[in-house]
């Protein structure tokens, strides 16, 4: 027996089911919950989405509003499935949920994977954890529709960051089913990529005007204030991207960004383009990250933080 007929046997012989995920869910983890969702719903199933928390940009995905953001205790499920999750413990509040259910299946593309369900389908090769839902929904015979097309291409376009990072030829066999299906690509593609708002778009402007480069054009840096942030009305999360202005400017090789999150309390965000390891610094703060990417929490005014960490990146340069 494969794991997908392990998996089939399992959704058989569930009625309500329980999909969850990891915290912070990205477009992966909503695509594919929801996408798997619609497609279990074809099966008669009785099916339940439980995210805490989505960002308002996901909105625009079909059965986002049913999305449940709260559960009660006296709630039972047959079976809960965990998506793009790589261990129990990523799955936040969701844990208690997968703990409690009398069955699970945990499907999911991270190399890490901890197999913590009854049955566990990870494939790394896949470009998303929503790549994946497409082949466990054809072994469950559920022909995909718009809806699920939708949802699920979603994931797959953010996991790839627009299809270029961890794609491969069989990518885009699996999108050509999708296109197949009806998906219209251009408002997915607006909704997850080039929709902003205008507090947004404003701080934004705030802190390019700020943009200073330093060491014959190799650093760069900005930073935007609590202040900054009321006077635009940003939500949380607004200020997420600007580092990348700076990352994206010919011959810059650092770029970094201060963002004041408390009166004497700074948050790093650094990004490298192709020699800088930014973990080490992220480590020396205890913050975390990738070679490439990481970030961390200072305490200090902005004026001190700057100088700390620009020494520190200029320390790195040479
Ligand atoms: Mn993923």
């Amino acid at each position: 027996m494969s794991v997908l007929d392990d998996i089939k046997e399992l959704i058989d012989s569930a009625q309500k089911i329980l999909i969850v995920t990891h915290e912070n869910p990205d477009g992966d983890a909503i695509g594919s919950s929801l996408g798997f969702m619609h497609g279990l719903r074809k099966l008669e199933k009785d099916v339940t989405v439980f995210i805490p928390y989505i960002n308002k940009m996901y909105n625009f995905l079909p059965g986002s509003d049913e999305i449940r953001h709260e559960l009660s205790d006296d709630e039972k499920f047959d079976l809960c499935i965990a998506l793009d999750s790589s261990d129990i413990e990523r799955l936040g509040e969701g844990k208690k949920w997968f703990d409690k259910a009398d069955k699970t299946i945990v499907i999911d593309h991270h190399i890490t994977n901890q197999n913590y369900g009854d049955a566990n389908y990870v494939n790394a090769v896949a470009c998303s954890t929503c790549q994946n839902i497409i082949v466990v929904l054809a072994s469950l015979e559920v022909a995909i529709n718009k809806v699920m097309g939708t949802c699920i291409y979603a994931g797959m376009l953010t996991d790839t960051g627009g299809f270029r990072y961890n794609v491969q030829s069989e990518t885009f066999e699996f999108v050509s089913m999708l296109l197949e299906a009806g998906i219209e690509i251009a408002p997915i593609y607006r909704n997850l990529f080039d929709l902003t708002t205008e507090a947004r778009t404003r701080l934004l402007g705030r802190a390019l005007e700020r943009l200073e480069v330093l060491e014959d054009g190799k650093i760069t840096y900005t930073y935007v204030t609590k202040a900054d942030e009321a006077e635009f009305n940003c939500e949380d999360g607004d200020y997420e991207n600007i580092v990348n202005y700076g990352r994206n400017i010919e011959g810059v090789e650092v770029s970094i960004f201060f963002r004041e999150i408390e009166e004497g309390k700074i948050k790093v965000s650094l990004r490298a383009n192709d020699y800088v390891d930014v973990s080490l610094i992220a480590s020396k703060y205890a913050g975390g990250g990738h070679l490439r990417a990481a970030g961390f929490s200072i305490s200090g005014s902005m004026e001190q933080s700057k100088n700390i960490v620009i020494d520190e990146i200029k320390k790195q340069l040479q």
